[in-house]
């Protein structure tokens, strides 16, 4: 079948007020960029005009700025699912401009086939490389394409020729029967292919091809610091220390890594850490630490959703495929995050916590309780689940007037009964086989910032009598002398 080519406008002219949406893409890996633009230039201009235009986005985790960015700025989205870390589109879910809806990333496809969300009337998808019959060879990111593919009335398809076709191969597309007729996913290893390496379409709903040549918009990392460096440091020798207790195998154990800077930090820590052998990884972001371990051996092979690669790694890895393409593998993010295969193959997992309780319990998406950050992500797939689940975050942000530990989470995504070790840039605390109590005194001794210390322990002596000694007048007392104050330090607990 011989495809027509459009321009980004006549594919954006084709989508009406109301539809939904749902894009390829993991992060700003393997999104369209061109017919979105197009799309918030036709937002734009309906609503000079007068007339409304919103759609509704599913997309695989957050995007680039062209999706998420160009949309939110033209006051174009209706609701957006299921993670998102562009600022405009921040400010608009936060001014009630656009609906949210946050979801475990591993849940999105099944949701749509369920039916639990409204089913997308568009598929736009980047691809490398398409064949006649509808065979396309998706770019950096995999993200709910195959299942949106298949929901979708119509697809649009960006033909990026940035991306070289030759990746053919480094794709693992499978999606799974739905209950009651699900089997058990049939990966045992980080390394195990179950699908085929292409996404196969219907070639009567393609209603037109786009050629572009453009990069992905992954932004680039800042240059890790004191603080990420040392935590870093403090969870490769935690996960030493571990092996030499006989608690990981000697050969280690599959690791996922979440996004950002504390991440590659701690990547890079684990790299240097003699006692870590070399390590597969089984995750949903690979980023640039895993290529820099792959060169130097540390890491021996990467399962991910996406290549959330900043331009110079990813164009490392496209001029080095033969070398980078029996080591790497990308999946859909029902696969990739899967709480099924995360169990059986004991991941150690790491991701990063905004704000942690001196119980345990961890907030990743709420500053100060009501502002959406970016998402859960994947945090809740992988921590649930894993062999161990370990939050990292540092002790203090905003110069210290913020402490990162607090005597009660202002928003809860992930519970006590979770998350197991607590890392900041002062020490560990090991929470397995505490009571609250214990959890209390071993993240105080050992993870929040000194000068936080004795208002954590004043806020303890004051807890009421019972198992978890919250005291309920006082629990959100940080948050409310910052929310005065602009500081959440607070010398004076009598009013409470
Ligand atoms: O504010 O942006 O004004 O400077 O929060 O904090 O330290 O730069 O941290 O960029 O690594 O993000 C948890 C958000 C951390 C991220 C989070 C302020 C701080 C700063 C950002 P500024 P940092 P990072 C993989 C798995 C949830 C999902 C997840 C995240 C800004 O890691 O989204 O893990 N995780 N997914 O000043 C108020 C606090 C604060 C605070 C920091 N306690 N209160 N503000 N900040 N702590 C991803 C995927 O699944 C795709």
């Amino acid at each position: 079948m011989a495809f027509q080519t459009i321009t980004a406008q006549e594919a954006a002219n084709l989508i009406k007020n109301d539809d939904v949406i749902g894009f390829s893409g993991f992060t700003a890996a393997g999104c369209p960029k061109d017919v979105t633009r197009a799309l918030a230039a036709k937002a734009e201009a309906e609503h000079a005009a007068g007339n409304p235009f919103k759609v509704g986005i599913y997309t695989g985790a957050s995007t680039g700025d062209s999706i998420d960015g160009a949309l939110a700025r033209a006051h174009a989205v209706k609701f957006r699912s299921p993670y998102q870390s562009n600022k405009d589109l921040r400010n608009e879910l936060n001014s009630h401009g656009a609906h949210y809806f946050d979801l475990h990333l591993s849940e999105l496809a099944q949701y749509l086939r369920y039916g639990f969300l409204p089913k997308p009337n568009w598929a736009i998808i980047e691809a490398a490389d398409i064949s006649a019959d509808g065979k396309i060879i998706l770019t950096s990111g995999v993200g709910i394409t195959p299942t949106v593919a298949r929901l979708a009335d119509r697809i649009i398809i960006e033909l990026n020729r940035y991306h070289p076709k030759e990746t053919a191969g480094m794709h693992d597309i499978y999606e799974p029967a739905d209950p009651p007729f699900r089997r058990e996913i049939p990966v045992y290893s980080p390394s195990d292919r179950i699908g085929v390496p292409y996404l196969q379409v219907d070639p009567s709903k393609i209603a037109g091809i786009v050629e572009t040549n453009l990069p992905n918009e992954v932004g680039a990392f800042t240059p890790s610091d004191k603080v990420t460096d040392t935590i870093g440091y403090n969870v490769a020798s935690f996960l030493s220390s571990e092996i030499r207790a006989g608690r990981i195998p000697k050969t280690f154990l599959p690791v996922q890594s979440g996004v950002g800077n504390v991440a590659n930090a701690v990547l890079g820590a684990m790299g240097a850490n003699p006692d870590i052998p070399p390590f597969e990884i089984y995750t949903e972001v690979i980023q640039d630490a895993v290529v820099t371990l792959m060169l130097e051996g540390n890491v021996r092979f990467a399962s991910g959703c996406s290549l959330t690669l900043s331009t110079p790694a990813l164009e490392n890895v496209y001029a080095n495929l033969s070398v980078f393409k029996p080591k790497l593998l990308l999946r859909p993010q029902e696969i990739s995050n899967n709480p099924e295969i995360a169990r059986r193959l004991g991941l150690i997992s790491i991701n990063t916590a905004l704000e942690a309780d001196i119980f345990g319990n961890i907030n990743s998406t709420h500053v100060l309780g009501t502002k959406m950050m970016n998402g859960i992500g994947g945090s809740g797939d992988f921590c649930r689940n894993a062999y161990l689940s370990i939050f990292t975050t540092p002790s203090i942000a905003k110069e210290g007037k913020i402490s990162s530990i607090v005597p009660m989470v202002s928003h809860l995504d992930h519970s006590e009964h979770s998350v197991k070790i607590l890392i900041t840039e002062h020490g560990v605390a090991d929470l397995r086989g505490k009571s609250p109590v214990q959890r209390a005194k071993e993240i105080i001794d050992n993870c929040v910032a000194p000068e936080y210390r004795g208002m954590l322990n004043d806020y303890l002596n004051l807890g009421q009598k019972g198992h978890t000694p919250q005291n309920m007048a006082a629990a959100l007392a940080f948050h409310d002398t910052f929310n005065k104050t602009g500081d959440m330090r607070l010398t004076d607990w009598s009013k409470y």
